[in-house]
């Protein structure tokens, strides 16, 4: 049977490659993401390849996401993959500066709108059984703090730990669950986060050789053509030009 992998945030970075890369394999796809035109042009060009199916839905909106997902066709009843990866920073001003609105906002897509997907495609995953698998996209940002990361890091910690959990309560379906940590990713992510500036965007990645979104596409797609009795847990990575740094002191 071909496989089918469900992937939200389609239209650009993690997502749009990934899509490209499960397509090269033949996988089947479902594919998600508000900007319908971008949405349906990808969806155009890969079903050269194989069968997509394009679905134009804001994963915060609870009764959207419902409804698409309800009337699946039944090509898509078992799911073999599901890469929650849709998501977002905004900012990266200090806590005391930032809008509520921007923090719901994250709230509401990272979190939220991953629960809203994971909890209405696990049937179809569980219907799948053994060598199904969800690949959450978490972020160093879940693991590490670090000054102006406040709601978005907390918010992939929250990924982080309900993937985690998510393992537990799925033991014996077969479905396996991955929170896929990536670092500095040259993507459209850094002119979402820094609201279009272009500028700003250069700035995060110059001489830094982050990496790149076909890179984490390959990374999700070894991970869920793992063999059916292996789980990764967690996979945290970065460029080699990313490391750690020393502990803020504020001296007198
Ligand atoms: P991009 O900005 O390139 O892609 C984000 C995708 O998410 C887009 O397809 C966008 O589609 C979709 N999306 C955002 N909000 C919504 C929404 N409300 N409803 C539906 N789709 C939405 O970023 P990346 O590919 O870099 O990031 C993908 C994921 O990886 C995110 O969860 C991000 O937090 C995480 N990540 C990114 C890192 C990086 O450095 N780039 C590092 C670690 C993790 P559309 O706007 O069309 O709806
Ligand atoms: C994106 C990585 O370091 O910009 O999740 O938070 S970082």
């Amino acid at each position: 049977m071909t496989p089918t992998v469900f992937i939200t945030g389609a239209t650009s970075g993690f997502g749009e490659a990934c899509a490209r890369r499960f397509a090269a394999a033949g996988w089947s796809l479902v594919l998600t993401g508000r900007r319908a035109e971008r949405l349906y042009a990808l969806a155009d060009e890969l079903s050269a390849h194989t069968e997509v199916l394009p679905l134009v839905v804001d994963v915060r909106d609870r009764a959207a996401m419902e409804q698409a997902i309800g009337q699946l066709p039944p090509a898509f009843s078992t799911l073999r993959g599901l890469v929650n990866n849709a998501g977002l920073a905004l900012g990266t001003a200090p806590a005391p500066e930032c809008s509520l609105d921007d923090w719901e906002t994250m709230v509401d897509t990272n979190i939220k709108g991953l629960l809203y997907s994971t909890r209405l495609l696990l049937p179809r995953l569980i219907a799948h059984g053994a060598g199904a698998g969800i690949v959450n996209l978490g972020s160093i940002a879940g693991n590490w703090p670090y000054p102006g990361s406040h709601v978005y890091g907390a918010s992939k910690a929250f990924v982080r730990q309900f993937s985690l959990n998510l393992r537990c309560d799925l033991q014996g379906t077969g479905v396996r669950v991955t929170n896929l940590e990536p670092g500095l990713c040259e993507s459209e992510f850094s002119l979402v986060r820094f609201a279009g500036d272009k500028a700003k965007y250069d700035s995060v990645y110059a001489g830094a050789q982050a990496i790149q979104p076909k890179d984490i596409a390959e990374t999700i797609f070894w991970l869920l053509n793992q063999p059916a009795h292996i789980n990764i847990n967690s996979l945290e990575l970065m460029p080699v030009s990313q490391s750690w740094s020393n502990f803020a002191i504020e001296r007198a």
